[in-house]
């Protein structure tokens, strides 16, 4: 059974104090733009004699079992006409494709090399910075800065969610999530909206970033949005209408262990906090996917290669499928059971809470607008033909691929599938970019801007109101003698989500099925109308009309009455007066 919290309680504002964890502080020899090795990285990783070392490779797969086999290596997304994928190679991993026996060929030897010596190439030619809302001069850290990185315009994804809701309190809403991470890190998000804390049913639109630690423009999007919403409110008409139409919810940092890891994997080297002797090297740091939970049993931070859950595996839709791997060090690790992690089980609480219309996680790498299902197996989605126009139409902008997420490879476990499986919502997993975090200046204001990044997010939190999308409760709270009254509306729903093949022999541990419950609360106009925008009250599995909603509304001296109701896409349920004893 899931912790029952109001969402008012889950959105309570956050006041951030000092950081959550104090990072050490950054040398003055290190570069401002830490975590990046300059001029090559072999001279930083000297004496390792390629321990450490990342490389890439292309691999043709010849039959199903080869192909799956694939899940438990980490896939860069690239793909070639004649059938053959491109992997990112850890170490050890040369040795598992000769034992499995599938064809492969390295086509770069040492990926950070490659990336430091592009870095050198495009220095002399950046772009002078363009003007974008929310951008700087690197990549956000997580929280504290040092003041050489202040100098440097290093700014942090806490210390500017404060900044924002600090400056905007009318329009920003800084919250914290139900859990801090497994080392100790509190999650934050923002509501975003015009007059953020009166509590209506408006219509949501979800996004987050960095569930992949080194996925770091999956953050900056995320935070990015923010401030195109603020800074845009009562001067771009477009943005105005978002801003009354929909409250836009954003965790920027899923993974904030995971992300320190891989961002201040230089700084972290440089002050000496990883022994020089350890093997965990700055690339295998700075590539760090999961989250950072020990399979060893040592303390965190753990010094340990393969350490780890994939946070994008552990959602309970599905749990446990095709596309995840039961191996603890595997790049697609699910971990032990659904929601085994904190991370997922924030994003988890906070969902349960919003009736999400719309949905994004951002991720990358390759350039794709990924829509569910997630696993091929799933066959087509009740609501595909939906998912398919909202995806490319959000890809027009950005010229990405539009596809069924299973056309990429199969998943399941994921936030989309989660979004859409539990929840309804139209849910997508954007893959940014052509590598995971390229050279900032060069990539981050071009992308939102001419590359189209920031008007696909506007699409997507623009259809959370389209009346065809959602559902919608409306109705009127009285005294016996029909009298408005003032109160609150709540809408819930407790149901099952079954796991993958529940039951049968991949399921052998026996774990349950998961019970879902979901409360939504809104607060009443003053003459007690409410017009509540929901999900459907069915979920896409289940059978018949499904679980309905039960809405309950409660008057302020605590008198209450409750009804059950069926609402689907599109649908405007009037529940009329609803009189409270
Ligand atoms: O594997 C993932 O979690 C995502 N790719 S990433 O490289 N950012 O890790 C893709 C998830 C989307 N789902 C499917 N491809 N089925
Ligand atoms: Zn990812």
């Amino acid at each position: 059974m899931t912790r029952k919290i109001t969402r008012r309680q889950l959105l309570r504002t956050a006041g951030l104090g000092a950081g959550a964890v104090a990072l050490g502080a950054l040398p003055a020899a290190a570069a401002p733009e830490a975590g990046l090795l300059r001029g090559g990285g072999r001279a930083l990783l000297g004496g390792s004699a390629g321990r450490g070392v990342l490389s890439l490779a292309r691999v043709w797969p010849a039959d199903a079992d080869q192909w799956a086999a694939l899940w438990s290596f980490d896939d860069t997304h690239a793909r070639f006409d004649d059938g053959s994928v491109e992997l990112l190679l850890w170490p050890g991993d040369l040795p598992r494709l000769d034992a499995l026996g599938i064809r492969y060929r390295v086509t770069l030897p040492d990926l950070l090399a490659h990336e430091a010596s592009l870095r050198e190439a495009a220095r002399g030619r950046r772009a002078v910075a363009v003007d974008v809302p929310g951008t700087g001069t690197t990549y956000r850290k997580l929280d504290a800065v040092s003041p050489v990185e202040a100098l440097a315009g290093v700014t942090s994804y806490y210390g500017d969610l404060r900044a924002l809701a600090d400056a905007h309190p009318d329009m920003v809403q800084l919250f914290e999530l139900p859990e801090t991470s497994l080392e100790g890190r509190t999650v934050y998000g923002i509501e975003v909206c015009s007059d953020v804390a009166r509590e209506d049913g408006r219509p949501v639109f979800y996004m987050d970033g960095l569930h992949h630690a080194r996925e770091w423009p999956s953050g900056e999007f995320t935070i990015m949005f923010a401030y195109e919403l603020v800074t845009g409110y009562g001067k771009d008409s477009r943005i105005t209408e978002l801003m009354d139409s929909v409250r836009t919810v954003l965790v920027p940092v899923q993974n904030p262990d995971g992300f320190t890891r891989s961002r201040d994997a230089l700084t972290s080297y440089l002050s000496a906090h990883t022994p020089l002797d350890t093997p965990l090297l700055v690339s295998e740091q700075e590539y760090h996917r999961k989250n950072t939970r020990s399979h060893s049993g040592a303390p965190h931070p753990p010094l340990e290669t393969g350490a780890g859950i994939d946070t994008n595996r552990n959602y309970g839709f599905q749990w446990g499928g095709d596309g995840s791997s039961g191996s603890p060090t595997s790049q697609t690790y699910r971990g032990p059971e659904p929601f085994s992690e904190p991370e997922a089980r924030n994003v988890r609480a906070l969902l349960s809470r919003l009736h999400a219309v719309t949905l994004n996680s951002n991720h990358t790498h390759g350039r794709l607008l990924l829509r569910p299902p997630g696993a091929r197996t799933f066959g087509a989605f009740p609501d595909e033909e939906i998912l398919t126009e909202l995806g490319d139409a959000q890809a027009a902008h950005n010229g990405y691929r539009s596809i069924f997420s299973y056309e990429l490879y199969d998943t399941t476990g994921t936030t989309m599938d989660w979004g859409y499986g539990a929840h309804g919502s139209l849910a997508y997993t954007y893959e940014h970019a052509t590598s995971f975090h390229p050279d900032y200046p060069g990539y981050i204001a071009e992308a939102w801007t001419d590359g189209g990044v920031r008007e696909s997010f506007l699409v997507l939190a623009e259809a959370a109101a389209n009346p065809a999308w959602h559902g919608v409760l409306r109705g009127r709270l009285t005294d016996a003698s029909g009298a408005p009254l003032p109160g609150r509306v709540s809408v819930e729903k407790t149901f099952e989500i079954p796991l993958w093949k529940d039951g049968d022999a991949s399921n052998p541990a026996g774990i349950p099925a998961l019970t879902e419950e979901h409360t939504s609360e809104m607060v009443t106009d003053a003459d007690g109308s409410f017009v509540f925008h929901v999900n459907p009250s069915r979920r896409p599995f289940e059978p018949d009309e499904g679980v309905p909603y039960t809405v309950t509304v409660t008057a302020e001296d605590g008198r209450s009455a409750s009804r059950t109701v069926h609402v689907g896409r599109g649908d405007v349920a009037n529940l009329g007066e609803v009189a409270v004893s």
